[in-house]
């Protein structure tokens, strides 16, 4: 029996989502999204399949509007809500994806209540907080998908700038999903070698600016929307990981109930993603510089959420 994946919202991200699923074979595939666009996800979904034979993949993959269809998924992506237009923060769709938040939240929970649920809709700290407090899931449930993201974009600019091997470049990234995220330079390294005694203080700073602004970049470049590939990668990474009981140790938005001195929030920290969902969060030994970093991050979600009035 395949395993089934429901994503809801077929946009951007859900389109990629589902081919990155279904080229991994994670299982079968549920596109939802809103009645209005229910034919246009029928048509991915059927060109999906019409893919499989180049694709090698076999699974069964559908386009619809009707919850019904993500009867007892085993993992829920959600990408639902709009995206940025340039010279837009992510805080200012808030009130919009809230309301779509809102009613996905309440689907999910009729229809796959013992999904894994990775929340992608943006702003993603309040979004997931929104997720979780609607749908009343454990915290292993529930995680946003953010730090995956943004310790890519850390990893691909160090590359980049010293290049090398994005393959031999590790690190992460903490904190909310924002300008002020927190990149650890102190615990990156490039094939070992700490990326503090390759890399000048001027080219981290810079490479730490860059991560944080990675975003606004490309929605400058596009005008309207936001990226897409990256994000959709970065969240089928968490799914497999879920799904194959891989243990993956990943930057995700996890609800912290004392974690790094934070209580009630999701804030991205190293997560353990197994079959059990987010089995754990490891703590890091931060500096005393880490820790303001991290307490203004958090602060700035704290006053995100506490927008949210719910
Ligand atoms: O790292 C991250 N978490 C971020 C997340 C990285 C990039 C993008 N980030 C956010 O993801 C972005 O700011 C948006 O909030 C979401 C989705 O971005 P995407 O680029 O996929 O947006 P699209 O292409 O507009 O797709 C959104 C889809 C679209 O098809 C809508 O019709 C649908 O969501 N939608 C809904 N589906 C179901 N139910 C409801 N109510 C609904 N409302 C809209």
């Amino acid at each position: 029996m395949r395993k089934k994946i429901a994503l809801i919202g077929g946009g951007q991200i859900g389109q990629i989502l589902a081919m990155l699923a279904a080229q991994k074979e994670l299982g079968d595939i549920v596109i939802l999204d809103v009645p209005g666009y229910a034919n246009v996800c029928k048509g991915k979904a059927l060109d999906l399949m019409e893919m499989a034979p180049h694709g090698n993949y076999d699974a069964n993959i559908i386009g619809t509007s009707d919850y019904k269809d993500i009867e007892g998924a085993d993992v829920v992506i959600v990408t639902a809500g709009k995206p940025r237009e340039a010279g837009m923060t992510r805080e200012d769709l808030l009130n919009v994806n809230i309301k779509i938040i809102t009613e996905v939240a309440n689907g999910v929970k009729q229809y796959a209540p013992k999904a894994f649920c990775i929340i992608v809709t943006n702003p993603l700290d309040a979004m997931v907080y929104v997720f979780h407090k609607v749908t009343g899931f454990p915290k292993h449930q529930v995680i946003g998908m953010a730090g995956t993201l943004d310790t890519a974009r850390w990893r691909a600019f160090i590359a980049m700038e010293l290049g090398v091997s994005v393959a031999d470049v590790a690190g992460t990234v903490l904190g909310g999903h924002g300008p002020d995220m927190v990149p650890l330079p102190r615990l990156t390294t490039v094939g070992g070698v700490p990326l503090t005694e390759i890399a000048t203080p001027e080219q981290i700073e810079k490479l730490v600016n860059r991560t944080r602004e990675a975003g606004t970049e490309i929605v400058k470049l596009f005008g309207k929307g936001s990226a897409f590939f990256s994000p959709a990668w970065s969240a089928i990474v968490i799914a497999e990981s879920y799904l194959k009981d891989k243990r993956r140790v990943l930057p995700c938005a996890a609800l912290c109930e004392g974690e790094y001195g934070v209580n009630g929030l999701f804030i991205g920290v190293p997560c353990l993603i197994s079959a059990k969902g987010m089995e754990k969060i490891f703590e890091i030994k931060l500096t005393e510089e880490e820790k303001a970093q991290f307490q203004k991050t958090v602060a700035s979600v704290t006053k995100t959420v506490s927008e949210c009035n719910i």
